[in-house]
């Protein structure tokens, strides 16, 4: 981990908001589903002399000299990625995951086309289709939903006839606040009779495909996946486009660029190959499953308490809580109480929710991040028991007080890799 030095001289102030971040995370607990902690590894490498480098184009074909570490190490990261998602190709260049998703529409369809996504409050992600987004003045985006709440099971009879009707040029599976796993081979089977491709969105679940905790969609003939590399999977904020068939990487790697982004952060990819190879460890295996044991007892604890989850568990790292009904208060003042106890999560929509994402119904909340602590299914229940005792005593401000020192003391048992409190 970098010791800050230089960055306490020259500028306490950026240093003073660097040392507070710190300290929330060492203190609180994470469990927004999305975030986790990296290595002090990918850490000193997001730091490192590659971002002092331009190296638009790819490896053995850049504008720009210089180029012989900055090829080595995005062959090394590309490399690693194919091997840890059976892929035949690899562009690990995108800079976030909406930029990954954004080229890989403009690769693989014209202006006007059809994209089948997941509805956005049945857990769908933005980019997938949501009108607030500028892409949908591009492409043509219709959606699919859960048919039961209850289970998660998504209709696939409905899917099949939208797509029928509809004829989109792309199907996509994926999500940011859905708790089941897809059917792929039911999703690809359609995308087969409609002539479109087959895109995976797994930016949440990254981390449990390349740890076989989670089925990976080439399995099952997808022809895309794409996704971050921050969340589940554990690496640096950024983003990644793999194909199965070698000649459908060509046109990604076009729309990536010089088709949408400029030069890559080669920081970032360097960090993603670091990250590639902690996940290929065994040891990543054993993490990604855990992720879904603690996730599995949180949900049964919240259940037992007569807490209602949007479809009555999990089989992945997240949970949706409908505060609502579970609780009598909002997602936004359930997210304001746990804050208060120095537990983070976030306010979400639920299916088809009534209120406005502002202030909707539920809370969102995954177990990827407490996991890297080393934390299991006794801390999941224990963590289960700060929330409810929050809703229980939300009007008493001396026991939210109190519960707060409790979660930082429960916390000092669990260190964050890569940040020392001692910096
Ligand atoms: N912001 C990410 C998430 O929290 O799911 C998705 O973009």
């Amino acid at each position: 981990m970098p010791n800050y030095d230089s960055l306490k001289q020259r500028d306490p102030d950026t240093y003073a908001a660097v040392r507070g971040e710190m300290q929330r995370q060492i203190e609180g607990v994470e469990l927004i589903p999305s975030e986790n902690y990296i290595s002090a590894a990918v850490m000193e490498t997001m730091a490192s002399v590659f971002n002092n480098k331009y190296s638009e184009g790819y490896p053995g074909r850049r504008y720009y000299g210089g180029q012989i570490y900055a090829d080595r190490v995005e062959s090394i990261a590309i490399d690693r990625a194919k091997q840890l998602f059976s892929a035949a190709h690899a562009n690990v260049q995108p800079h976030a995951g909406a930029p990954a998703n954004i080229a890989t529409y403009f690769a693989l369809l014209e202006p006007g086309d059809t994209v089948l996504g997941m509805d956005l409050s049945h857990g769908g992600h933005l980019t997938h289709g949501h009108p607030v987004t500028y892409i949908t003045k591009i492409f043509n985006f219709v959606r699919y939903k859960m048919q039961d709440i209850e289970t998660g099971e998504i209709d696939y009879d409905e899917m099949l006839a939208v797509a029928l009707r509809e004829k989109p040029k792309l199907i996509l599976a994926g999500f940011s606040a859905y708790p089941r796993e897809l059917d792929y081979a039911k999703m690809k089977a359609i995308a087969e009779q409609v002539g479109a491709y087959a895109v995976a969105d797994m930016a949440h679940i990254a981390g449990l495909i390349a740890g076989n905790a989670a089925r990976n969609p080439f399995d099952d003939g997808f022809d895309v996946i794409l996704s971050t590399t921050h969340k589940s999977l554990r690496g640096p904020r950024g983003g990644l486009i793999l194909t199965r068939q070698a000649e459908l990487g060509k046109k990604i790697d076009k729309a990536v660029f010089p088709g949408f982004q400029g030069g890559p952060i080669m920081q970032m990819v360097a960090a993603k190959a670091v990250a590639f190879k902690e996940a290929l460890q065994p040891e990543f295996q054993q993490y990604a499953k855990q992720i879904i044991v603690n996730a599995q007892c949180m949900a049964n604890k919240f259940m037992q308490s007569g807490a209602r989850l949007i479809t009555n568990g999990t089989d992945n790292h997240l949970l949706l809580i409908d505060c609502v009904q579970s609780w009598d208060i909002s997602g936004q003042q359930a997210e304001q109480l746990f804050d208060r106890i120095g537990i983070t999560l976030n306010k979400n929509i639920i299916a088809d929710d009534p209120r406005k994402p502002m202030d909707p119904s539920g809370v969102r909340l995954g177990t990827p991040a407490v996991t890297t602590r080393g934390m299991q299914e006794s801390e999941m229940e224990k963590l289960v028991e700060f929330m409810l005792t929050a809703v229980a005593k939300r009007d008493d401000e001396t026991a939210l007080q109190k519960l707060h020192e409790e979660v930082k003391t429960f916390c000092k048992g669990y260190p964050v890799p890569g940040i020392s409190a001692e910096c």
